[in-house]
């Protein structure tokens, strides 16, 4: 079984950049609270959360996806699948009064793992503007 997740973390890994440690969450290697999975999308607990709730949403195959400002054409449909999941999550965890959606961009936007992924972050009062 080991070979099996070395080879699954391999596959993925063949996506352009380097890999992360979410490929690692994605291939179970390192294990993590997940909320939602299909088969293109994992939402999994923030290990360090901002709010009472703290979601990540990521694509499972990265396909060059390490950050939204690398978003191609062919990406279009990952981008609305990722959107959605999250309403998805954010109803499955009841945030019915709001939340927030966030995607850290670079260095400026305070990005720290270059895989693509979505902050769904909610059930305290946000602030505006954010920090
Ligand atoms: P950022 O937008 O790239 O800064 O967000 C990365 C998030 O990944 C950040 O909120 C971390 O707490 C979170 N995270 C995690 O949940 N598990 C990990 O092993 C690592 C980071 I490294």
């Amino acid at each position: 079984p080991g070979e099996e997740v070395a080879a699954q973390a391999a596959s993925l890994f063949k996506d352009s950049g380097s890999p992360t440690i979410f490929d690692k969450i994605i291939a179970k290697v390192i294990p993590s609270k997940i909320v939602y999975e299909d088969d293109k999308v994992l939402a999994f607990r923030d290990l360090n959360p901002q709010a009472p709730t703290h979601i990540l949403i990521i694509p499972k195959h990265r396909d060059g996806l390490t950050q939204l400002s690398k978003a191609e054409e062919r990406h279009k449909e990952i981008l609305g699948e990722l959107l959605y999941a999250s309403t998805v999550v954010a109803k499955k965890e009841k945030l019915d009064d709001g939340y927030r959606i966030v995607i850290n961009d670079g260095p400026q936007g305070c990005q720290s793992v270059y895989h693509l992924h979505i902050h769904l972050v909610g059930g305290r009062q946000m602030k505006w503007p954010p920090g």
